[in-house]
């Protein structure tokens, strides 16, 4: 995994994907720099706003879908491989040969047979075959897409999908139910359904995404249904809902269309499946302005979200583009003035202002020989609008250390 780069140099007529060899044709657009995103993962970045936000979406399935046994009914898959088969991302969800999705110009090709899934759709008839009834898909998608604050080669993506069969349905009305006929699709409904299933499914759709609307965003939320078109659900609709006074689109969604859940020997079923962007709702829920940052290793960011739970309600605050400056401060404290880090982060804002930019406690441990406390502090220098000199950090730190002997009577290890 970790030579991708130079196993993957243009000369060579291979790729080395998850110890998988491909062979190289005239499909083949994925470049190095795609590629290197693989092993990023940032869904599995504990404390990334990414992953807050899909904990946030589990919580939210997990509390409102308890089966009989007293567990969650959704199975959750984070760990589905990102190169699948043009079968898996387009055929099986009867995306016609002609679509536009398809073409080179679109989507990001190993070959001819395999690709970099432009949505976590892909896996959705897959996992149906397997036997699943309900889950939920959480990855990340590739596409060759404008780049703008809102679009990244590289994003993040949650399916879900939910089935049941007539008697699970006929549980739920209590009365009796035909879910299949014989007619022509309409714009209402597939030729195949009854209205009354439709009517079933649809209802219960848009409660469950209205549901998780609610969840993340509140319930004093405005929404809208506005009918959509996708290939592989029909009816179709996209949920919108009003944000700085703007419609904006957070899902795709629809009624499965039956020949997928035929093909996948479930044709006895029927059900819903929606499809979202987990950057746009993180951008809305933490005021994040550019989808750029969520790749950002800059401290300035991460440590933002540090320590948060998906329920901390966060603000993100701009980072300065000037370089970091970082310093330690190890020191040995008086026996008789064990103080609190607040104590010692209110000098470091007196007397660092604005050049300070993190503070924080890394180390603490008892000397077992001197008998004392020993702490270090990281204090992370950096000035909004311009370069700090080391000169000038060296000063402020040396102020910082020489209050806190003071005040504290420490002693500088
Ligand atoms: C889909 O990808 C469908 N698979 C969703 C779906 C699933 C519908 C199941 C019905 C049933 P769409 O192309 O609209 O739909 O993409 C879904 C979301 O992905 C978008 O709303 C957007 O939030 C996000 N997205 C798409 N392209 C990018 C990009 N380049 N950068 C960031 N986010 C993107
Ligand atoms: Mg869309």
């Amino acid at each position: 995994r970790y030579c991708n780069q130079s196993i993957n140099n243009p000369t060579n007529n291979t790729i080395v994907l998850n110890g998988k060899t491909y062979i190289k044709d005239d499909y083949t657009n994925v470049t190095p720099r795609i590629i290197s995103f693989l092993d990023k993962k940032l869904l599995h970045r504990k404390f990334h706003p990414l992953n807050l936000i899909k904990q946030n979406i589990i919580n939210y399935f997990n509390k409102n879908f308890i089966g009989k046994k007293g567990i969650t009914i959704f199975s959750i898959y984070e760990d589905l491989h990102p190169v699948v088969t043009v079968r898996e991302n387009f055929d099986s969800l009867l995306i016609p040969e002609s679509h536009i999705s398809r073409q080179k110009s679109d989507t990001y090709y190993i070959n001819k047979e395999y690709l970099l899934r432009s949505h976590t759709t892909a896996h959705q008839a897959e996992l149906i075959k397997m036997g699943l009834d309900n889950f939920l898909i959480f990855g990340d998608a590739y596409r060759r897409d404008e780049i703008d604050i809102t679009h990244y080669p590289v994003f993040h993506q949650t399916d879900g999908v939910y089935t049941l069969n007539k008697e699970q349905i006929e549980n739920v009305i209590n009365s009796e139910i035909n879910l299949f006929e014989n007619n022509e699709d309409t714009e209402e409904k597939q030729g195949i359904h009854t209205a009354a299933v439709t009517k079933f499914i649809e209802n219960h759709l848009k409660n469950t995404l209205i549901g998780l609307s609610h969840h993340l965003y509140g319930t004093k939320i405005s929404h809208q249904w506005v009918s959509a078109y996708f290939p592989f659900t029909h009816p179709s609709w996209e949920l919108q809902i009003m944000i700085n006074n703007e419609w904006t689109e957070i899902l795709g969604c629809g009624i499965i269309r039956q020949d997928i859940l035929k093909n996948a020997g479930a044709g006895d079923r029927v059900g819903w499946a929606f499809g979202l962007g987990l950057e746009r709702l993180a951008m809305q829920r933490y005021q994040i302005p550019d989808i750029r940052i969520f790749w950002s290793e800059d401290s300035g960011v991460t440590s933002q979200f540090e320590d948060a739970t998906p329920e901390t309600k966060i603000i993100y605050k701009e980072v300065s583009p000037q370089p970091q400056c970082i310093n330690d401060l190890s020191f040995f404290l008086a026996d008789d003035n064990i103080f609190h880090s607040n104590d010692f982060y209110e000098i470091v804002r007196h007397v660092g202002g604005n050049y300070v930019e993190q503070v924080k406690l890394i180390d603490e441990f008892f000397h077992p020989k001197v008998k004392r406390l020993s702490r270090t502090y990281r204090i992370i220098y950096r000035h909004r609008n311009r370069p700090l000199t080391k000169a000038e950090v060296n000063v402020l730190h040396s102020r910082i250390a020489n209050t806190t002997i003071r005040q504290f009577n420490i002693e500088i290890r």
